[in-house]
């Protein structure tokens, strides 16, 4: 007995060596070169991670890697591509300074890392710029790989799809993005998606990306170019997939092409979801636009598109995104056996039409607490072609002032319940310069139904969903103050939490 048990713990403590080996490359040096000169670059760091060989003072090893940027300021990394296959890496910066104090420049003249086969990359705490490849994914192309990003910075990188980042899965891996900002970076060829982040799940996978930024990044036209999706952020998934986004924002994303153009800020598209679910919580669209109007755009803030699976949408502000005449701020279709419910919505101040929400299919759509006001076009644009599409508790007013009408029905007989306010003056505080809460004797107050299943915990400004006697029609309840989310079944919408 004694002496199973000595082997045991020597069997034990092999295991215990072998999974602790592993190498930390702590970088000192901003420069670049791949010279035995006595130091450890963060080339030569990233070499020997993605080789497990020595490079000058980067000590190869077979075991996953760290590398730490520890110097302050902007590191050199331009002498060509890197790749990585079936590695764990984590590169961050040092954590005694924000993310600007630590920053690679890739001078256009590379990515920062190309991973596929199985690997496992984790980003955090630094700042990427000036990344280009003539391919997908400016500063990261992840292929069937594991991918997280923390408190990054990716700027003015470019490629053919995710200016920033590329992610490419056929199945089963995840793609976790919390505190980061895609910021200015741009892509340009004949079919363009993504110009900051670039999601493709072939096969299914997971997707999170909470509390980050899209801002001014930029799908560039090309002659002879169409099909130009997700100025921001593009996802396409062909299998069952798991997609959460919360509290994101989409501020000032930009596709220039002249036609074919949709979702300046976001594009989702999801086919064959059947197990499968997209949460979208806390996202703000605004002044993402299309260069040039053109009657083949689509949507220009968000455009959804999910075909079976759940979809759930809440707290979701689409204001001032510029798409041109006939096309809608945002889109919420749904095809197949989807079951959706969409609440607190605000949609305002658009300069074609508001809202558009269709259900083909078996697929049902829920939709409650919209507020869509502000539009010279259609407010509310409904096609139940099939399926069943249910409005509740919401309000359109103020639009369809050159054409249209505040609830304009495409196709069947949608359910607008009677509560709905349709063309009744809300009395908003503000509406020409963006205040749609309630003022003080607006006839939507308290006009509402809180039984209605579409009702959620907050209004679209994270504030108490119901104040007063009963819930107020709209995406605003009047009087509400904003909570967090301590509450445990709002997962990550306000307070984020990072693993
Ligand atoms: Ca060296
Ligand atoms: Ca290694
Ligand atoms: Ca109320």
């Amino acid at each position: 007995m004694r002496t199973r048990l000595a082997r045991r713990f020597v069997v034990l403590s092999l295991l215990v060596a072998v999974e602790t080996r592993a190498a930390t490359y702590t970088i000192t040096t901003l420069a670049e070169d791949t010279a035995t000169n006595g130091n450890c670059t963060l080339r030569e760091a990233l070499l020997a991670a993605s080789t497990d060989t020595t490079n000058d003072q980067c000590i190869g090893d077979a075991g996953p890697d760290t590398i730490v940027l520890d110097a302050l300021g902007t590191y050199s990394l331009q002498a060509g591509a890197i790749a990585s296959a079936n590695r764990q890496l984590t590169i961050r910066g040092d954590g005694d300074h924000p993310n600007t104090s630590y920053v690679v420049n890739l001078a256009g003249a590379q990515r920062l890392l190309y991973v596929l086969g199985n690997a496992s990359l984790t980003l955090e705490n630094f700042t990427v710029i000036n990344g280009f490849v003539a391919g997908q994914g400016g500063v990261v192309l992840a292929e069937d790989s594991d991918l997280a990003l923390r408190r990054m910075a990716l700027k003015f990188s470019g490629a053919t799809d995710g200016g920033g980042v590329a992610f490419k899965s056929h199945g089963g891996k995840t793609l976790d993005v919390a505190e980061t900002t895609f910021d200015q970076n741009s892509i340009q060829a004949g079919q363009s998606e993504g110009g900051g982040l670039y999601v493709d799940l072939q096969a299914g996978g997971t997707v999170r990306v909470v509390a980050s930024s899209f801002l001014s990044n930029e799908i560039l036209s090309v002659a002879g170019s169409f099909a130009r999706a997700g100025g921001g952020l593009y996802l396409q998934s062909f299998a069952p997939a798991t997609v959460e986004l919360r509290h994101l924002d989409f501020f000032g994303n930009l596709i220039t092409a002249p036609s074919f153009s949709s979702g300046a800020g976001a594009r989702l598209q999801l086919f064959n979801q059947a197990t499968g679910s997209v949460e979208l919580e806390d996202l703000d669209f605004e002044n993402n636009s299309f260069g040039t109007p053109d009657n083949t755009n689509s949507d220009v803030g968000l455009s959804l598109s999910a075909d079976d699976g759940s979809v759930t949408a809440r707290r979701i502000r689409l204001v001032q995104n510029p798409g041109g005449s006939g096309r809608s701020q945002g889109a919420i279709l749904v095809s197949g056996a989807a079951q959706a419910t969409v609440s607190d919505i605000l949609v305002g101040n658009g300069n074609g039409s508001g809202l558009f929400l269709s259900t083909s299919g078996t697929a049902s759509l829920l939709a409650g607490n919209l507020t869509v006001a502000g539009h010279p076009e259609s407010g509310l644009d409904l096609a139940e072609n099939a399926g069943t599409l249910r409005i509740e508790n919401s309000i359109a007013f103020g639009n369809a002032t050159a054409s249209g009408s505040n609830v304009h029905v495409f196709n069947g007989t949608p359910d607008v319940s009677a509560e709905n306010l349709v063309g009744v003056d809300p009395q908003f505080v503000n509406a020409a310069g963006g205040d749609f809460r309630l003022g003080p004797t607006s006839v939507a107050a308290n006009a509402g139904n809180q039984a209605f299943l579409s009702v959620g915990p907050f209004d679209v400004a994270h504030a108490d969903r119901i104040v007063g006697v009963q819930l107020d029609l709209g995406a605003l309840e009047r009087g509400a103050l904003f909570s967090d989310d301590f509450e445990p079944a709002d997962l990550y919408a306000w307070s984020v939490s990072v693993p």
